[in-house]
């Protein structure tokens, strides 16, 4: 299977990234994940979007906050669909991060997730590799069945309570 390749801008951004990485290994995703900044080591996050295909990964993640370029310059460098996960800084929000990511000129598109959005993210990464991977898509349905599982045993334990 082609991996994840996920990047962020700093290691204050990890704690979304963890969920990208569970959600990801709970669907027996491989993946790579670094530290690369657009702003501080412009070369490797550069290196690291020219040689993704050739080194297996069918699919990048980058995230980042306030100035979000990351994954724009990522997308600038490769061709492999790019995911991008603005994360909330300590001003505005993560509005900042999010307009950064999401707003690119036409011809390098970027599809961007939620502020803090690690999880679809990762969803939304798997779900662009289970095009050409039935047991991808297979585990991907029964992750859906089961989260619509849990929401109707929450809204079981609310009936119950109203109705006492
Ligand atoms: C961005 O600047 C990073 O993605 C991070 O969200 C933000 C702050 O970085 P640190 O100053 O915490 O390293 O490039």
């Amino acid at each position: 299977m082609k991996k994840v390749g996920i990047v962020m801008g700093s290691d204050s951004d990890l704690p979304i990234l963890r969920k990208t990485m569970d959600t990801l290994a709970s669907l027996e995703i491989p993946f790579e994940c670094h530290v690369y900044s657009a702003h501080r080591t412009p070369e490797e996050a550069r290196d690291f979007a020219l040689n993704a295909r050739k080194n297996g990964i069918g699919v990048m993640i980058a995230a980042a906050g306030m100035a979000a370029h990351l994954a724009g310059a990522i997308a600038a460098n490769t061709t492999l669909p790019v995911i991008g996960l603005p994360c909330k800084g300590p001003c505005f929000d993560g509005m900042d991060a999010l307009l950064s990511t999401v707003m690119m000129p036409s011809g390098i598109p970027v599809a961007t997730v939620a502020v803090n959005g690690g999880v679809n993210a990762a969803l939304l990464a798997a779900q662009i590799l289970a095009v050409a991977d039935e047991e991808l898509a297979a585990r991907l349905d029964a992750k859906r069945a089961s989260d619509a599982a849990a929401v109707l045993k929450k809204d079981a334990a609310l009936q119950e309570e109203l109705n006492k």
